[in-house]
């Protein structure tokens, strides 16, 4: 977009004006901050449009190839300034509400949230469309319009209680309803052989009707289509049952399409193996493909040319239903031999991989599978034998289906042509360990395409401060080209530069503090380190490791009250699954620990706890440009990646981490000094575990970790209840699967290096401009480019 079709203040205004009238109906004196947001953000819809409609009939005229991502997760967060940035109007926005006499933060932070994702998986998502979109790569992401999001949290006495969540109570101004785009989705009933031809009778059936959100790259060069399915009934009510007195049964096809599409699933790297959810995933993927089929045909292009137009990534298992949907497709509905259909499924499907944990895999049962999806799991028999057939001679042979189960990776590797992990590591070990077998058979399958962050949300639009402290220094334009980052390192011998590089933090610090005081009735100070861990909470990720150490600090601080120690603020973050009670348990062990610690007098400002509620994208947004060291501290080889990393080291703050996931590339990236390493590396985890007695011998060489465990045990932390914590400390000294006991101590010495650098102010500020200048290469434009270079074989059409 060029800068002439900018508008100005008073244009804006106008338009902002206009729909405050015409589309909310209101009077500019009775008019309430919702009534301006959406006001705004129709006026900053209209905007997108042009470049929607240009991307969308360029895509048609040239035949370019288009790229379809499944997810069942798309963690959205704000939509308002986000486009805003991208369309370059943020700061006519803020000027033409001022000029209204309104308050441009209380108007974006009316916006809820779209939560419909749980962690890193649905924000990827996310980031990569708008990547997508700002590289001109002509795509469509495909999801589920939840009714409900992810729950909110919220705390009572310390412990977490889960609410609904209620985003489209209000009205959505970002999306586009497509009744026309419908489609019949079958589960249940039987199969029967009809001239040679499977023929599906679904017992039961539900609509899947589109709802567009346009998604405008950088500068609104390019947009794309965000399309989320809600499932509707067939028919409103079975009025021939109602009237044969079955008044139950008569509802049912409308009960059934209202639970489908309701809730997302809170759980996070483990799945529920309910059949709500298999029914879910396939709802998503079979609505995708015949969305996908209906575009291919209409452009009248023949099916055996669909990998010449078509690529298809599977966000995880959770879609990997699409092998075996598309082969049926293409077979049962089109006609076409197996033989051709798998070959044709499989050049345009492509699998993400997501995690190793193997509570995370995907099986199901194959009663639950062959009740809900028949043809699907006949099918599934069938590209099993096919495979089988393939490579025969293999005593090592893995098949998709054993002991029963449907194996969802096992599936998703051979329908697909390329099979990809998150970072570097992660990807070894999907080759050594969770593949292994599959590997051999498909040498080069699997490749690497390490994850990555929008530079225009998680820089530009979260810290303003920083970015124009960036701009001003190297220049206009780094947003889409962060490696252009680099320029700002020969500034670090700078004194200017740096003053201004902290004292951007330094803003961003103040704003949190002041938040916080706000939110949580907590005073901190500004001057203190700001160390931060928000991400769901789990026990790999090790929010426990933490507390444990800040327990230790405190014990110290007691002790030896006169020493010099660097005041810290620890926040924390993150929901724990409505089920995973060790989880939710390290949760109340934190809030109780900070209700001790803060309220000592003998520690006064030199350590605080926070740990707001309901952790967010928008509050990652506030937190992370606040922060000045990043906990990634998991259990080495079992993060895939991580992508919160990414957004604190771009945003200046030191990492102190372990060898795992992507922080060995960052820690690559930003040079070892820069970097706060401790902790077993991956190899070493699982030598130690060959101990059975790891956890007891770590505890008995760490007096500090025998100090607090003994604190927690005599309760300490939950005077009113001392036995609180009795099943946690158990588990620490007998199994302690995740190592936090083996870590401890190079964990602790760790954080004294954290400190003794923190102690120096102006190195700190060196290191901490370097972390930011080296981070170019996590740019999701980088992943994207990755992406469509090596498994979608596609480019810009820009
Ligand atoms: C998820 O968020 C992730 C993996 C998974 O199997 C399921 C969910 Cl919901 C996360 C990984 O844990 C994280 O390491 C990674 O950075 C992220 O996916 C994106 O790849």
């Amino acid at each position: 977009m060029k800068d002439t079709h900018l508008p100005t203040v008073q244009v804006l205004r106008d338009e902002i004006e206009h729909h405050l009238t015409y589309s909310m109906g209101k009077d500019a004196r009775h008019a309430s901050v919702y009534d301006w947001r959406m006001a705004l953000s129709l006026a900053i819809r209209d905007r997108v449009v042009a470049p929607w409609f240009a991307a969308t009939r360029k895509t048609w005229e040239t035949g370019a190839k288009r790229v379809y991502y499944l997810s069942m997760e798309f963690l959205i967060g704000r939509m308002l300034e986000d486009a805003a940035i991208n369309l370059g109007i943020r700061d006519t926005c803020r000027e033409a509400l001022e000029a209204l006499g309104l308050d441009y933060e209380a108007v974006v932070e009316n916006e809820p949230d779209a939560a419909l994702g749980n962690g890193g998986l649905g924000r990827l998502a996310a980031c990569y469309m708008e990547s997508m979109a700002s590289l001109g790569c002509p795509g469509y992401g495909y999801g589920i319009r939840y009714e409900h999001g992810l729950f909110k949290q919220k705390f009572e006495a310390g412990r977490q209680v889960e609410l609904p969540e209620d985003w489209l109570r209000q009205r959505h101004p970002w999306e586009f309803e497509r009744p026309e785009s419908v489609y019949e989705i079958g589960f249940k009933g039987t199969v029967e052989m009809v001239d040679g031809r499977a023929v599906w009778t679904p017992g039961e059936t539900v609509l899947a009707e589109a709802c567009d959100m346009p998604i405008v790259g950088w500068e609104g060069k390019w947009a794309n289509t965000l399309r989320l399915w809600s499932a509707k009934p067939t028919e409103q009510f079975d009025l021939a049952r109602f009237n044969h007195g079955d008044y139950a049964a008569a509802a049912e096809p409308e009960a059934l399409a209202r639970t489908l599409s309701r809730v997302l699933y809170p759980d996070d790297t483990t799945y529920a193996g309910k059949e709500l959810r298999l029914k879910q995933e396939f709802f998503l993927t079979s609505a995708a493909l015949q969305d996908i089929l209906r575009r291919h045909l209409a452009a009248e292009l023949a099916l055996e040319d669909l990998p010449d137009h078509v690529a298809i990534q599977m966000n995880d298992t959770h879609p990997a239903i699409a092998g075996p949907e598309l082969v049926r497709l293409l077979m049962d509905v089109h006609g076409m031999e197996f033989e051709a259909a798998i070959d044709i499924t499989v050049k345009c499907l492509g699998y993400t991989n997501h995690t190793l944990l193997p509570e995370a895999l995907e099986r199901w049962a194959t009663y639950l599978m062959g009740t809900v999806l028949p043809r699907h799991m006949q099918i599934i028999e069938k590209i099993d034998s096919w495979h089988r057939a393939a490579h025969p001679g293999r005593p090592d042979y893995v098949g998709i289906v054993k002991h029963q189960e449907v194996r969802m990776g096992e599936l998703a590797f051979i329908t697909a042509h390329k099979v990809n992990g998150v970072s570097a590591l992660h990807t070894e070990l999907i080759r050594e360990n969770l593949f292994p077998q599959l590997n051999r058979l498909h040498p080069g399958r699997i490749i690497n395409q390490t994850n990555g962050i929008t530079p225009r949300r998680w820089l530009r639009m979260a810290n303003p401060a920083l970015s124009h402290l960036i701009t001003e220094t190297i220049g206009a334009g780094w947003e889409a080209d962060l490696d252009r980052l680099r320029a700002l390192e020969p500034y670090i011998e700078d004194a200017g530069f740096l003053d201004q590089f902290m004292a951007a933090k330094r803003v961003n610090k103040e704003h949190l503090a002041h938040w916080i005081a706000q939110n949580q009735g907590i005073t901190v100070s500004p001057d203190a380190m700001f160390d931060v861990q928000i991400k769901r909470l789990h026990e790999y990720k090790r929010q426990l490791l933490n507390i444990l150490q800040t327990i230790g600090e405190w014990h110290e601080m007691r002790d030896n009250p006169q020493a010099d120690y660097q005041p810290r603020v620890k926040i924390f973050g993150g929901k724990a699954a409505p089920g995973y009670v060790a989880a939710k348990q390290i949760i109340r062990l934190i809030k109780d620990v900070a209700e001790v610690i803060n309220n000592d007098p003998a520690i006064g400002d030199r350590l605080k706890i926070v740990y707001p509620a309901n952790y967010n994208v928008s509050m990652a947004e506030r937190l992370i440009p606040a922060a000045d060291l990043s906990e990634q501290i998991s259990t080495a080889g079992k993060e895939a990646s991580g992508t919160g990393n990414m957004k604190f080291a771009l945003n200046g703050a030191l990492t102190i981490g372990t060898l795992d996931g992507a922080n060995v590339e960052i820690r690559e990236q930003v040079g070892a000094e820069n970097f706060f390493l401790f902790g077993l590396t991956a190899p070493e985890v699982t030598a130690r575990r060959e101990d059975p007695e790891h956890a007891r011998h770590a505890i008995l060489e760490s007096q500090m970790l025998q100090d607090v465990l003994q604190m927690i045990a005599e309760g300490r932390f939950s005077p009113e209840e001392p036995g609180r914590y009795h099943d946690l400390v158990h588990t620490m000294w007998n199994s302690d699967y995740f190592l936090v006991a083996s870590d401890f101590e190079a964990y602790r010495a760790a954080q004294k290096e954290v400190d003794a650098a923190f102690a120096n102010r102006a190195s700190w500020a060196k290191m901490a401009a370097l972390n930011t200048a080296r981070m170019g290469f996590f740019s999701s434009d980088r992943a994207i480019a990755g992406y469509m270079r090596d498994i979608w074989e596609t480019r810009s059409a820009l």
